[in-house]
């Protein structure tokens, strides 16, 4: 496989500073070298860099030229038969490399299904936000809701189906996007049923129905969907979250399900880590993704374990 790292350091989807350090910090902590040793090409594209943002730009106008410059390069990189791995960064960014995903499916005719790894639903919209923070709003504003002008490149496909979304690891979704996750009939798999039912049955569902539909996947991590003990480096930290246990296991059947072609590893905050041990981590389970295991194993990607 070839993987193409582009970074993403946009922090104006938040207010916590430090997310614009993330991509640096991956590379830092041997993301480029340890996909290597698993015998990847990867090819690093350096950090994207946003058309014309005025000095100081704030807000959605801000956002969008950021999104429209990582949604360029996804595209391209998916036009190009490799897989894009967006390293940001704010979860804003999602709208670029989400929307990059989208161009390359309309193109191709293949469905795409987004993986939503996340404390948090991001299906905010300006006007149910209670922050203003474009990173809580990534999702509404790809699957169409209105309030989002001007955030994506012309012509713009059609929306995102949201019920081709599916939430993984939620347990924080403010009153607003509630009634819109239920409306538009995301798929959910909360904290609750993972405390109920473990991590493999839900996702070998949500991957079962990717693996029917013939879907290209988009994972979509953030940090946050880890619990804060295991990786503190977050703006905004949850407690409940996964433990490094589960996060391994799902990497590794997102590996096995042969089924992703684009990734974002979002929030990681340096600032707030405790010497980098945050973006090792992050490390170790994009390697499981992308193929890393203790020991080979001949396993059929959805067998019953
Ligand atoms: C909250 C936090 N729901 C908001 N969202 C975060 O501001 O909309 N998403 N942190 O990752
Ligand atoms: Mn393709
Ligand atoms: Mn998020
Ligand atoms: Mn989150």
């Amino acid at each position: 496989q070839c993987i193409a790292l582009i970074g993403a350091p946009v922090e104006v989807g938040t207010s916590e500073p430090g997310a614009l350090m993330g991509p640096a910090a991956l590379r830092t902590a041997g993301l480029v070298r340890t996909l290597r040793d698993l015998g990847h090409a990867v090819e690093d594209r350096g950090d994207v860099a946003p058309e014309a943002l005025p000095p100081g730009a704030t807000g959605l106008p801000a956002v969008a030229a950021w999104a429209k410059a990582l949604s360029a390069e996804v595209e391209a990189a998916l036009a190009a038969g490799t897989v894009p791995l967006a390293a940001g960064g704010d979860h804003s960014l999602s709208l670029g490399s989400v929307d990059g995903a989208m161009r390359h499916c309309a193109r191709t005719g293949q469905p795409l299904m987004v993986l939503w790894l996340d404390a948090h639903a991001d299906f905010n919209t300006p006007e149910t936000s209670p922050s203003g923070n474009v990173h809580g709003m990534p999702l509404a504003a790809l699957c169409g809701e209105p309030g989002f002008s001007g955030l994506f490149r012309q012509p713009a496909p059609p929306p995102l189906d949201p019920r081709r979304v599916h939430l993984f690891g939620l347990r924080s979704v403010d009153a607003g996007e509630r009634a819109l996750v239920r409306a538009r009939q995301v798929g959910v798999t909360d904290m609750r049923a993972i405390d109920e039912f473990g991590v493999v049955a839900p996702l070998r569902r949500v991957l079962e129905q990717a693996a029917t539909a013939g879907a290209h996947l988009h994972v979509s991590l953030d940090i946050d969907f880890l619990d804060p003990s295991v990786a503190p480096a977050v703006g905004t930290a949850v407690p409940g979250g996964a433990t490094f246990r589960e996060a391994h296991l799902i990497m590794e059947m997102l590996h096995d399900c042969g089924l992703v072609r684009s990734l974002d590893v979002v929030e990681l905050n340096p600032f707030l880590d405790e010497r980098g041990r945050s973006a090792r981590v992050l490390v170790e389970l994009v390697a499981s993704l992308f193929g890393r295991r203790i020991l080979d194993r001949t396993a059929s990607p959805l067998e019953t374990l």
